[in-house]
């Protein structure tokens, strides 16, 4: 691997952010460690954890020593090296290219998108809500909802007497959390972050409805799938997660319809679709991973003390 070691990803199954880094790690068909972080128990405040991501957010790749904490750089990181060779280039080579400006232009309309506040609002409305396809999501809504501020500065004091120098990107994270929380609440700001959603969808469709002729088989910026593909595909699936897909793509935009069922195919996207679905499975996989080598070192002692037993009693 470029920094020397085994690519390790830190995530959570239900982090729309860590479902970027997922993808591009799996279109590029890279190895990789996964780790999961447990949002839900606070895990991102851990001393180990922050000292590699002081934020505490997930994702986080560790290349050997090298270290990124924001699923943005990741991704550019592993274009910028593992590309080529039996690696896809998921960037034109060619920066002069009409193709390189259009994945720039639709990477940055995406990263205006205010995906927290459009998830969690959801979760957060009486009606929408009875629609999200995944209660575990709901359940982490809850979670964050039902930890008020005052737990969260709690667990945050203590995080940063413990890792002074997350100190500045902690405050950061409260004053966020003090705004995200109202937001989620608040139907004008609600509002703003489904309507910024639909405006950047319905640029994609009228992208889309360019592609006749020789074009039919394009992706959305030209022939070949590219990282504005991978922001695409993982904003579908969360409108399919949060019970969504037909007020904002199926029923009124019939380009992006067959743009996401041509995206189905991916075996990345399949992959990434799963991760979520199988939250239950990778948490008790990853305790047992855990647990296992105790488990072993347990079962030893008492075998050996046994073996003791059993041959006193049989002399
Ligand atoms: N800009 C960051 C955002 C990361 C982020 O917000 N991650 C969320 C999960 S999707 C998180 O870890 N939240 C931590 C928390 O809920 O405390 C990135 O692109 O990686």
């Amino acid at each position: 691997m470029n920094g020397n070691g085994t690519l390790k990803l830190y995530y959570h199954p239900l982090s729309f952010y860590s479902h970027r880094v997922l993808f591009t790690l799996l279109e590029k068909g890279l190895h990789f460690k996964p780790v999961v972080v447990d949002l839900m128990a606070a895990e991102q405040y851990q001393p180990e954890y922050l000292r590699l991501n002081p934020n505490g957010a997930v994702p986080t790749l560790q290349d050997g020593v090298k270290v990124f904490p924001d699923s943005s750089l990741i991704m550019e990181y592993l274009e910028d090296n593992f590309s080529g060779g039996k690696y896809p280039r998921l960037m034109p080579s060619d920066k002069s290219s009409e193709m390189y400006r259009k994945v720039q232009e639709f990477t940055e309309a995406f990263s205006s998108l205010n995906i927290p506040v459009f998830s969690y609002g959801t979760m957060h409305n009486e009606e929408l809500r009875k629609n999200v396809r995944l209660p575990q999501l709901v359940l982490r809504a809850r979670v964050q909802a039902t930890s008020s501020m005052d737990n969260l500065q709690a667990v945050v004091d203590r995080a940063m007497s413990a890792v002074p120098e997350a100190r500045p990107e902690l405050e950061k994270k409260l004053e966020f959390f003090a705004g995200f929380t109202a937001d989620i609440r608040n139907p004008e700001r609600y509002g703003e972050a489904v309507r910024g959603v639909e405006v950047y969808l319905q640029r994609v469709e009228d992208e889309l409805i360019t592609h006749v002729g020789d074009r039919v088989n394009w992706w959305l910026c030209g022939p070949s799938f590219t990282l504005a593909d991978i922001d695409l595909c993982v904003l579908l699936n969360r409108i399919w997660l949060l019970g969504l897909e037909e007020r904002l793509v199926t029923r009124c935009r019939p380009h992006l319809t067959t743009y996401l069922r041509r995206a189905q195919q991916r075996k990345a996207f399949q992959r990434v679709a799963a991760v979520p679905l199988r939250l239950r499975a990778l948490m008790a996989a990853e305790r047992a991973a855990t647990y296992l080598p105790l488990a072993i070192g347990v079962g030893a002692v008492l075998a050996a003390v046994f073996g003791v037993y059993s041959a006193r009693r049989a002399s």
